[in-house]
């Protein structure tokens, strides 16, 4: 069976670690966010991947769920110590290896795909890595500069900016509101290459509980994948990162509301659309909202959808294929 997952960073890997123990002969194949990429230092930094290369590889920092396990922060340190920054992204030694290759290898004319699998060979993730385009492409939020503390305080006028996405989850911490999210350079991009055999070729595909806006979004925003998806005439299930009216984890409300969607897990699925998505899984404590979403023309069905381990997000796995079955 050939499995398409596309997927964001922590939301996506923890749930591909399940599928691969669902699906263990399964062939499958992951398109990555790049939209959260930023240059630090003259090196470029690929979060979402790394955190599903470091997953899956078992190089990753469990409880924090990016970056390495076992990590340092001498160069971080050192840099500092010149009062070079920024200081608010925590670049660890282990990581910056990885960040050092890349750069070399795309500084040699290589693409991001070839030099993703070329880090894959150390991390042998058991899936396909595939970033979604090969072209540049980051997200930017745009924020009002008056909800900023250091910004110009009243003086009257409106003045809005865009910061890069790190800055705004990271250094921000989504504590002000998001106007617009532009996935800058999307536009124009081209899906990497396999992208777009792979999702031809797919059995089924499958959206994990991955931020919908600046992860599943970014990657739906690259000309040809959403167009892809809808002509490959094969089932499309999604699994809800919202539950109880809440992300899981992380700020995807701040997000979604930039978009105009709620925070629920039925107007996630409604955003996405039936166009798109065939089936729906949502938390059992949204049992009530299964009605709307199958009303919406999406085959809903209520499960147990916390990761709390393995095992649990195995079963779910299980739970988004059968669905698949079902709406075959
Ligand atoms: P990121 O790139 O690291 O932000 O990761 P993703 O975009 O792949 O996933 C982030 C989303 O995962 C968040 O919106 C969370 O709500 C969701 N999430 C995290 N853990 C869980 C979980 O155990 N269950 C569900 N249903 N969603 C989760
Ligand atoms: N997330 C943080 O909250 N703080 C950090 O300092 C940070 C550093 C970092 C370095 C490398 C990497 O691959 C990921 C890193 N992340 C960090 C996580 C990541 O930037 C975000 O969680 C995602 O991009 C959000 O989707
Ligand atoms: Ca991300």
């Amino acid at each position: 069976e050939r499995i398409v997952v596309l997927a964001g960073g922590i939301g996506g890997a923890r749930f591909l670690r399940g599928l691969k123990e669902a699906a263990p002969d399964a062939e499958i194949t992951v398109v990555g966010n790049t939209g959260d990429d930023i240059h630090l230092f003259g090196l470029k930094v690929c979060p979402d991947l790394d955190t599903v290369m470091y997953t899956l590889g078992g190089g990753i920092h469990e409880e924090q769920g990016w970056g390495r396990a076992g990590e340092t922060f001498a160069v971080k340190e050192e840099l500092a110590a010149y009062g070079v920054g920024p200081e608010w992204f925590g670049l660890g030694d282990r990581d910056f290896a990885t960040h050092i290759v890349r750069t070399q290898m795309m500084g040699a004319g290589y693409p991001l795909s070839a030099v993703t699998e070329a880090l894959c060979a150390r991390w042998q993730p058991g899936v396909r890595l595939l970033p979604m385009t090969d072209d540049r492409v980051e997200t930017h939020v745009l924020i009002d500069t008056a909800d900023l503390a250091d910004g110009p305080q009243n003086d009257g006028g409106e003045s809005r900016k865009a910061v890069h996405f790190q800055e705004y989850w990271v250094r921000l911490r989504a504590s002000v509101a998001a106007h617009a999210v532009v996935p800058v350079g999307a536009e124009s991009a081209k899906p990497a290459p396999g992208v777009l055999d792979a999702i031809a070729e797919a059995d089924v595909i499958l959206f994990p509980p991955s931020n919908p806006v600046v992860s599943v979004g970014t990657i739906l925003a690259v000309p040809g994948i959403r167009e892809g998806i809808a002509e490959a005439g094969v089932p499309v299930v999604g699994l809800s990162p919202i539950v109880g009216d809440a992300p899981v984890h992380g700020m995807a409300d701040k997000v979604l509301a930039a978009v105009g969607v709620e925070s629920t897990a039925a107007a996630v699925a409604q955003h996405y659309g039936s166009g798109l998505l065939d089936g729906w899984l949502v938390d059992t404590v949204d049992a009530g909202s299964v009605q709307s979403v199958e009303d919406a023309g999406i085959r809903c069905r209520a499960v147990p959808l916390m990761m709390t381990g393995t095992e649990a997000t195995a079963a779910m796995a299980r739970e988004a294929l059968t669905l698949a079955e079902e709406v075959n």
